[in-house]
C-alpha cells in the first residue's frame, strides 16, 4: 500500500467548540486506512470573513493514510455532515470544519479540492497547529512553515489551557 501523510486543519466555532474537535479526532483516527500519527494543541482565534461571529477553536492533526485525496475529501466532508455542518455563508459560523492542508507533496487544483489549502499561509490558527506537529515542516514549493507563520497577520491566537 502506498501511504502519503496528510495534514488537517480543524475548526469550530459553534455548539461547544472544543468537544467538536475532540470528537472529530476520535472520527479521523478510525477512518479506514488512516492512522492518527499526531494531534497539535487547541488554539482560540478571531473569526476571519464575516464579522459577528464566535471566536473559532482551532487545531491540526497529521494522519498516514492511504487513501487518495478525494476518498479523504469524502471522508472529511462526511464526518463534517455528522457533525451537524449546515453549508450557509461563505466563511460563515460552523459546528466543524475539516480542510485539508497538505498531502504529502501533492500539489492539485480542481473544482473539489484544492492542495497545499489556498488560504494557509495567511492564517495563524492553520500555520501554528502544523508546527505543533512538525517544527521543520515545508510547503511542496519548499516554503517553509515557519517562516510563513513569521509573517502571518496576527489573528489573536491563543492556546487552550485545558488543551
Ligand atoms: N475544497 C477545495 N480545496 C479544499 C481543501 N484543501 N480542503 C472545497 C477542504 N475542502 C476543499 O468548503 C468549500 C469547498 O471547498 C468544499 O466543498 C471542497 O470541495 P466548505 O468547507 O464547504 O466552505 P467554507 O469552509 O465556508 O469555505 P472555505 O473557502 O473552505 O473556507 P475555509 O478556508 O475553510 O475558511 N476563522 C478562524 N479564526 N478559524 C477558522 O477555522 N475558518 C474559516 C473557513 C473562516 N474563518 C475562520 C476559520
Ligand atoms: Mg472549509
Amino acid at each position: 500500500m502506498t501511504s502519503n501523510v496528510a495534514y488537517i486543519g480543524l475548526g469550530s466555532n459553534l455548539d461547544r467548540p472544543l468537544d467538536q474537535l475532540r470528537k472529530a479526532i476520535v472520527s479521523l483516527s478510525s477512518l479506514p486506512q488512516c492512522r492518527l500519527l499526531g494531534q497539535s494543541r487547541f488554539y482560540r482565534s478571531r473569526a476571519v470573513g464575516p464579522a459577528d461571529q464566535p471566536d473559532y477553536v482551532n487545531a491540526a492533526v497529521r494522519l498516514e493514510t492511504g487513501l487518495s485525496p478525494i476518498a479523504l475529501l469524502d471522508h472529511l466532508q462526511h464526518i463534517e455532515n455528522q457533525q451537524g455542518r449546515v453549508r450557509h455563508i461563505r466563511w460563515g459560523a460552523r459546528t466543524l470544519d475539516l480542510d485539508m492542508l497538505l498531502f504529502g507533496d501533492c500539489t492539485m487544483t480542481t473544482p473539489r479540492l484544492t492542495l497545499p489549502h489556498p488560504e494557509m499561509a495567511n492564517r495563524d490558527f492553520v500555520l501554528q497547529p502544523l508546527l505543533d506537529l512538525t517544527p521543520d515542516l515545508s510547503l511542496p514549493d519548499g516554503r517553509r512553515i515557519s517562516e510563513l507563520r513569521r509573517q502571518c497577520p496576527d489573528n489573536h491566537l491563543v492556546p487552550l489551557e485545558d488543551a
